[in-house]
């Protein structure tokens, strides 16, 4: 398929990630270029390009990723003292794989704004 994303042969197994956490609808697994201590990326199995193609029939997956994210940040730890989750879109956001993904950041104090 031609809008097949490197995040698509992470869960299809064809590439190896080091994998944190799945289910039936998501992925995690961690950020090849770390910007926090513990940095994981958390998709959908179902691929959405960006934040733009989020609708009524998909946003039960979007929800779902927070529900990973504050899952993982709970078991690993950095609950309490927090992190910051990010899902960036197109250009100007920083977007540079287009199959919709949270950023999931702990075990530092995080700067705002962020540039
Ligand atoms: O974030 C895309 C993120 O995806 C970026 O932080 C690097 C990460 N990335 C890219 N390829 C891989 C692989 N193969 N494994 C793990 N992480 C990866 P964005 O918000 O789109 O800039």
């Amino acid at each position: 398929m031609s809008n097949e994303t490197i995040f698509d042969k992470i869960i299809a197994r064809q590439i190896p990630a080091d994998i944190v956490y799945e289910d039936e609808l998501s992925l995690a697994f961690r950020d090849i270029n770390p910007q926090a201590p513990f940095h994981v990326l958390v998709i959908p199995k179902t691929a959405i390009a960006t934040i733009n193609d989020i609708n009524a029939d998909n946003a039960h997956l979007v929800g779902h990723l927070y529900v990973v994210a504050a899952k993982l940040a709970k078991e690993y730890g950095f609950a309490e003292e927090g992190y910051r989750v990010v899902m960036n879109c197109n250009e100007h956001g920083g977007q540079t794989v287009y199959h919709i993904h949270l950023h999931v950041l702990a075990g530092k104090a995080m700067g705002w704004p962020p540039y």
